[in-house]
């Protein structure tokens, strides 16, 4: 189905998309009938578990929609997931590499075959626009099909090694780990869960995978893909529920590593409760950002201040790569901010299920609660250049909406230029010289994504060479600092931003779910 529709990434944003507009125009008021509000149970060793206090999460865009019913999981249900994981262990890490690929390979259709049912889910869990929704599940199944090709690639990361002698052989191989935790955030639900399930799957380790509380929905939707490819039971269990279920998780002896995606105070945290165990696991931890991006006086200003505004506000700021502070060089800074303010103005913010709609709501009250006080931060010590309120009235009351805000004039080591807001919110300092404002940028504890804007090759290789960040982009016009894709961008944070030193989306990441063995066997 749907073949003949267009693929939508992040990055193609000029492409003709009617056609995918024309097919959610049917496809969402159907999903959102027959999808949403639903009982959804957890999984455990292949079956339907319904262990622990059932809860209901509403969509953000209007919180009068169910998105469904979960459970939460007990504590018993959880160790019951781990036990179910630890069983199916044996059987999946012995079976031949090659074997686990091409089930990956099936997830991979059975994803495809779903697109659109996932990313409408998608959708109304998060109140992602429709070319958000879409690519994230795009860039989905290409994760698994680009995961699987490394495997491939690296033969199984199996291969022969020198002889010390002629009667002696030995090769070197990475082996899986044993029970993988896979704990998720609510913004990327599709694409961040699947990234880091087929990470461990593919090297031979099973999961038990938590979704946020907020992604139950997407959550049972993409285990069901990888049951229907064929993952044998227990190689995959699914708990919902909260901090408290995570918590559980990371504390229970038959977790070998946890792979997590989220904040930074929560990664940090896992972290050290891992490094308290007997031995060292591994922790495969995607954290936070506070992203810079630089504009200089050589910047073409019209694809600066699309990139900005496509990165700051797209998905209302919620990503860990959100370009979410800006240092222009005061030349330019005037007709930068004026063509960045003109942009931000036409965006519409509202139902994500419209064509038009490129700003969504904010995930939750918490969220909305945050925005209040920056605001109030900004007024007192700054000023809004555009925004600076949440929205009121018809659709707005029931979800809760921040308008796109743009905040200027605040001292320059105010908080605001620091942290992680989560939130449609940017900040633009000006700046005199390009270094002094790289080491600004620098400076926070996070690393993920920075952007540029110049002509200039010295200010180019400037940047390239003393930016602290995992993933560098220059000149973009869809996306100052968001939009890696898999095979394409590698996604490694750096600092606060990660752990490993090796990120997703690039070559070195199937391997960080495995440890090596050397064979050596005389002949
Ligand atoms: C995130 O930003 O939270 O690069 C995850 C991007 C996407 C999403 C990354 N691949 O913007």
């Amino acid at each position: 189905m749907d073949t003949n529709l267009p693929r939508v990434t992040y990055s193609n944003i000029g492409e003709d998309f009617s056609a995918v507009h024309a097919h959610l125009d049917a496809l969402l008021p159907k999903v959102r009938e027959t999808v949403l509000g639903r009982d959804r149970l957890n999984l455990i060793a292949g079956e339907e578990d319904g262990d622990g206090v059932r809860y209901t999460a509403a969509s953000p865009i209007n919180r009068d929609w169910a998105l469904g019913h979960f459970i939460a999981a007990s504590e018993v249900a959880v160790r019951r997931a781990v036990e179910a994981a630890q069983d199916a262990y044996p059987d999946w890490s012995r079976r031949p590499w090659l074997e686990r690929v091409s089930l990956l390979r099936r997830a991979a259709e059975r994803f495809e075959a779903r697109k659109y049912d996932l990313s409408a889910a998608c959708l109304f869990e998060v109140g992602k626009s429709r070319m958000e929704a879409v690519g994230e599940v795009e860039e989905t199944i290409d994760l698994i099909r680009y995961y699987a090709a490394e495997m491939e690639k690296n033969e199984g990361y199996d291969r022969p090694m020198q002889r010390a002698f002629q009667q002696e052989a030995t090769r070197c191989v990475l082996r899986p780990q044993g029970v993988f935790a896979v704990i998720a955030p609510f913004n990327f639900p599709v694409a961040l869960s699947v990234a880091m399930t087929t990470g461990a799957l593919l090297a031979g380790n099973t999961v038990v995978y938590k979704p946020s509380p907020m992604a139950g929905l997407t959550g049972r939707l993409l285990a069901d893909c990888f049951v229907e490819a064929g993952l044998p039971a227990g190689a995959l269990n699914l708990v919902c529920g909260g901090a408290e279920v995570g918590e559980t998780l990371v504390a229970h002896p038959g977790v070998a590593g946890v792979a997590f995606t989220g904040s930074h105070a929560v990664g940090m945290g896992i972290f050290r409760r891992m490094a308290e165990r007997p031995y060292a696991h591994p922790v495969i931890a995607e954290m936070g950002g506070k992203n810079p991006t630089y504009v200089t006086a050589n910047a073409d200003l019209d694809t600066a201040s699309s990139g900005v505004m496509r990165s700051a506000f797209g998905l209302s700021g919620q990503k860990c790569s959100a370009g979410s502070t800006v240092l222009v060089h005061e030349r330019v800074a005037d007709e930068f901010l004026g063509a960045l303010v003109d942009k931000t103005a036409k965006l519409t913010v509202g139902d994500p299920q419209r064509a038009d709609v490129f700003v969504g709501p904010v995930i939750n009250r918490a969220a909305a609660e945050r925005f209040e006080r920056v605001a109030a931060s900004v007024r007192q010590q700054g000023r809004f250049a555009a925004g600076g309120e949440m929205l009121a009235g018809g659709l707005y009351d029931r979800g809760y909406y921040a308008a796109p805000s743009i905040a200027t004039d605040l001292p320059p080591d105010h908080d605001l230029h620091k942290d992680e807001l989560f939130l449609p919110f940017l900040t633009v300092r000006r700046f005199a010289d390009l270094g002094s404002a790289i080491r600004e940028g620098n400076d926070v504890p996070y690393g993920l994504t920075a952007g540029i804007y110049t002509q200039d090759e010295a200010e180019l290789q400037l940047f390239l060479n003393t930016a602290e960040a995992g993933v560098l982009y220059a000149n973009r016009a869809s996306g100052a600092t968001t939009g890696a894709w898999p095979g394409i961008q590698t996604f490694c944070g750096w600092k606060g931003s990660g752990v490993t030193g090796k990120g997703g989306l690039g070559p070195w990441y199937v391997p960080q779910f495995m440890r090596e063995q050397s064979h050596t066997v005389m002949g």
